[in-house]
């Protein structure tokens, strides 16, 4: 896959546009796109050019760019703007909220060429007064030099598994492989992982070793044994590789998958029963005598467990529940009947209605909520509610005419930066759906940001709050809001929050989910679609949901068509609304 290089190059320009003070659309439209590259599940190479044209952000001018490196593997404006700044500067772009201008003003000021060097200005406040810096900035700053350390040990789950399945698709067209199967946090479906972990058998371990360590995305081979081997991928993705012996495959697997404590505890009950648990099988004590180990059922079959899913596998609770066969049944993409957070092209999205409908009944679902900017997100083309009116009419000739699947007619409603809502309520009121979301004022301290969302969920017409974190893996981190008060204020008004599907989203993430669950707050897996391919970012968010021991009953877009429209009337009637 080329799409995170590509991103990653049409950043740099955005940023030395910046620096260069060139124009800010040609700039936005750079950074956009190379969001919604990153964000894409598809490799770039498979998409026609037609499909290129539907990423929001890229129009003619970018697809073509885009087709020059996937055809010479080089873009030659990125090589050329590259040229005319120092590479130090980029060094420092790598630091979250640290914009170019600033960078470069730092670069010229203090001559700073490396985050080391960045960090040692910024504890001894050399920073302050350039360009404005004020100690928060330098605070800010060290808090995401800390965030680039720990990143660059660590990717996002939405780049590390298409590039482990892009691997695995290889290895198999080229070596003979019996079973092959992805392990360690990648199988656990982790938002950010450090490594790929494959696990296979093979009549030729030989054979798979040579055919691994040859694979066209191998860099660098680390190591290179008869039945294991690590290479280094693109960006220094390190990438291990086990074959194992057939009796072996489910212990090995298993071994692989972790968690480390849960395997921990795993080996524990072993001990107590009088066995042994290692990554060659399961084995009885007193004689050595192989109990099993092929399959990774095996492992919980002989510790008197029912099988954990992957996903649970973290020490945090799993062990207990099984053993009380009280495991949840979590939710399955095949339960979600809907995508309650979707962008047409009436503000920011790529597609029409009528198509995104259409993309979502092909993919099984039953309704889908068109969710477009509210007039505050000027950026996003936000809809006036003169708007939102014409656009309800277009909603209610699509749905006359198609009677086996609904569209619901919404809005992506801004909480703005004052905590006010973009909306008055005689707008929200004749809407199906209101989705409430921060885009601007990441900076406010906790105590504000919290307030802004609250006093949102106590909107009765508010029913979903979005993405209630904001962070993006990676490049932000989540802004400072107390999330036990939300979740608490959310079950309590009966405001449904979002584990957002964006890959570099997952938000709510995985601890919050389950927090969610435990507080009986509603959860909706939304996919903020701006482009149909984007659907497919849904198993994402239903990884999460699994993370969170979410069952169907938990999540709200699970529910059929009317029981959501009655459960979208509750909060509304509560409040005395009818
Ligand atoms: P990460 O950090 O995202 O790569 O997370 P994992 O869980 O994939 O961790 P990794 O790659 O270090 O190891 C893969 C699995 O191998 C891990 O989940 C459990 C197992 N493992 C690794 N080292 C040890 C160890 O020292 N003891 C035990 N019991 N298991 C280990
Ligand atoms: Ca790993
Ligand atoms: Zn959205």
């Amino acid at each position: 896959m080329e799409n995170r290089e590509i991103a990653r190059m049409f950043s740099d320009i955005a940023d030395i546009l910046e620096i260069k003070e060139d124009n800010v659309f040609k700039i936005r439209a750079y950074r956009k796109a190379a969001l919604n590259l990153d964000g894409l599940t598809r490799d770039l190479a498979e998409l026609s050019h037609k499909e290129l044209l539907e990423i929001p952000g890229v129009g003619a001018d970018l697809a073509a760019k885009i087709e020059e490196y996937l055809q010479t593997g080089a873009m030659a404006l990125h090589d050329k703007l590259k040229e005319e700044i120092p590479a130090g500067v980029f060094t420092l772009l790598a630091v979250p909220d640290l914009g170019p201008k600033t960078a470069k003003a730092i670069y010229d000021g203090l001559q700073v060429t490396s985050l080391e060097e960045l960090e040692r200005a910024a504890n001894e406040h050399r920073l302050i007064g350039i360009r404005g810096i004020q100690q928060k900035t330098e605070e800010n700053i060290l808090r995401g030099i800390a965030s680039v350390k720990r990143g660059r040990e660590r990717q996002p789950l939405g780049h590390m598994l298409p590039a482990a399945l892009d691997l695995v698709a290889a290895l198999k067209s080229r070596a003979p492989l019996e079973r092959i199967e992805i392990a360690g946090s990648i199988r656990r479906r982790v938002d950010c992982v450090k490594d790929i972990d494959i696990v296979a058998t093979s009549p030729d371990p030989e054979r798979v070793m040579d055919a691994f360590v040859n694979l066209p995305q191998v860099q660098t081979i680390t190591m290179r044994g008869p039945t294991r081997a690590s290479v280094a991928i693109r960006e220094g993705v390190q990438v291990d590789l086990r074959v194992v012996e057939a009796e072996s495959f489910g212990a090995a697997l298993a071994y692989l998958t972790g968690s480390k404590p849960h395997n921990v505890r795993l080996r524990e009950m072993a001990v107590k029963r009088g066995m042994k648990i290692n990554e060659y099988g399961i084995f009885r004590d007193e004689d050595n005598e192989r109990l099993g180990g092929a399959n990774e059922e095996d492992v919980y079959r002989l510790l008197g467990l029912p099988f954990v899913p992957p996903e649970l596998r973290e020490d945090r609770g799993e062990i207990e529940a099984a053993l009380a066969g009280a495991l949840p049944q979590l939710v399955t993409l095949a339960d979600i009947r809907g995508d309650l957070h979707v962008h047409s092209k009436w503000s920011d999205g790529a597609h029409s209605i009528a198509a995104l409908a259409e993309a979502a009944r092909q993919r099984g679902l039953r309704y889908l909520a068109v969710t477009d900017h509210s007039q505050g997100l000027a950026v996003a083309r936000g809809l006036t509610a003169e708007r939102l009116r014409e656009q309800a009419l277009e909603i209610e000739a699509w749905n006359r005419e198609h009677k086996d699947f609904r569209v619901l007619h919404g809005t992506e409603m801004d909480i703005q930066n004052d905590g006010s809502l973009d909306f008055p309520d005689e707008v929200l009121k004749k809407l199906d759906i209101v989705v409430a979301s921060i885009h601007s004022g990441f900076a406010h301290d906790r105590e504000r940001m919290t307030a802004r969302i609250v006093a949102a969920m106590r909107n009765p017409w508010v029913s979903i709050i979005a993405h209630p974190t904001g962070r993006l893996i990676g490049e932000r981190e989540a802004y400072q809001v107390d999330m036990e008060q939300v979740l608490q204020v959310a079950g309590e008004t009966g405001t449904a929050l979002e584990i957002n599907c964006y890959p570099l989203r997952l938000d709510l993430n995985d601890r919050y989910a389950r927090r969610a669950k435990e507080l009986g707050v509603t959860v909706a897996i939304n996919t903020d679609t701006h482009a149909s391919l984007q659907f497919d970012t849904l198993s994402y968010g239903v990884s999460v949901a699994q993370r969170g021991w979410l069952e169907k009953s938990d999540v709200l877009n699970a529910l059929e068509l009317p029981e959501l429209l009655k459960r979208l009337a509750a909060k509304r009637k509560r409040a005395g609304n009818p």
